[in-house]
């Protein structure tokens, strides 16, 4: 049968064997939470970039450029890293480029995979859907902090495992721990997710309506694919 593995954090990488395989990046606070909103509401394309250099090198070439690091807008780009920017009215129809601390590390790091796709809580259901019928084995890759373990990325992974759990084996002890955290979880996300190390971050630097507005499960049914080194909606 095929199997659904956990990797808990980017750190893990080398203990996984990604070809062949679907990796499904999450950085739910709040890189693929963007990715998601954004070619839900419009964006033409975004291009992730692991490096400030690589995104100024791209914002010179006519991207709107967003960076982040540790949380803040880096100086000299065009946007930050919150989803309610990717929904304005000046990135529709627009060209991306983006970089932050983790989670376009994490997607430059999947790209031995067979297919790379980006999930979000709010894209949650559409992804499962999607991924049910494929025959690949599915690595999820936690975005983590700074190549630490952290609650919001494993709880999503959680969900999708539960999700898939008639379809897809599960592969080792980190889908079944992750499953059982997100039950737990679940009955009351906002809650569990305040106490979390990021949400205390994001909330020192102000940031709150962005952690409730990602905790949202399938709000959208779009599914950002890397197509080279873009990211584009799928069209199963
Ligand atoms: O680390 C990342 O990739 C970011 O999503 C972090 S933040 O939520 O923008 O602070």
């Amino acid at each position: 049968m095929k199997n659904i593995d956990v990797c808990l954090t980017p750190e893990l990488l080398h203990q996984y064997e990604l070809e062949n395989k679907i990796v499904v990046v999450v950085d739910i606070l709040r890189a693929t939470s963007c990715m998601v909103s954004g070619l839900a509401n419009g964006v033409k394309e975004i291009v992730p970039v692991a490096t400030l250099e690589e995104c100024k090198a791209l914002q010179e070439a006519g991207y709107l450029a967003a960076a982040e690091r540790n949380g803040s807008k880096a100086e000299g780009f065009d946007m930050g890293n919150s989803p309610f920017e990717y929904m304005d009215e000046k990135v529709k129809g627009g060209k991306v480029a983006v970089t932050t601390t983790n989670g376009t590390l994490a997607i430059s790091k999947s790209l031995k995979a067979k297919e790379i796709l980006i999930g979000a809580f709010l894209n949650l259901n559409a992804l499962a859907n999607y991924l049910k019928n494929k025959e690949e084995d599915i690595i999820v890759l936690c975005a983590g902090w700074k190549g630490k373990f952290n609650l919001e990325d494993t709880l999503f992974a959680g969900a999708l495992c539960h999700q898939l759990k008639s379809d897809f084996e599960f592969a080792c002890d980190a889908p079944l721990a992750a499953e059982a955290m997100y039950l737990t979880a679940r009955q009351n996300m906002m809650k569990y997710m305040e106490d979390s190390s990021h949400a205390k971050r994001l909330a020192k630097l102000n940031v709150k309506k962005d952690i409730a507005y990602c905790v949202q499960e399938s709000i959208y049914d779009v599914i950002p694919y890397l197509s080279g080194k873009t990211l584009l909606p799928l069209v199963p």
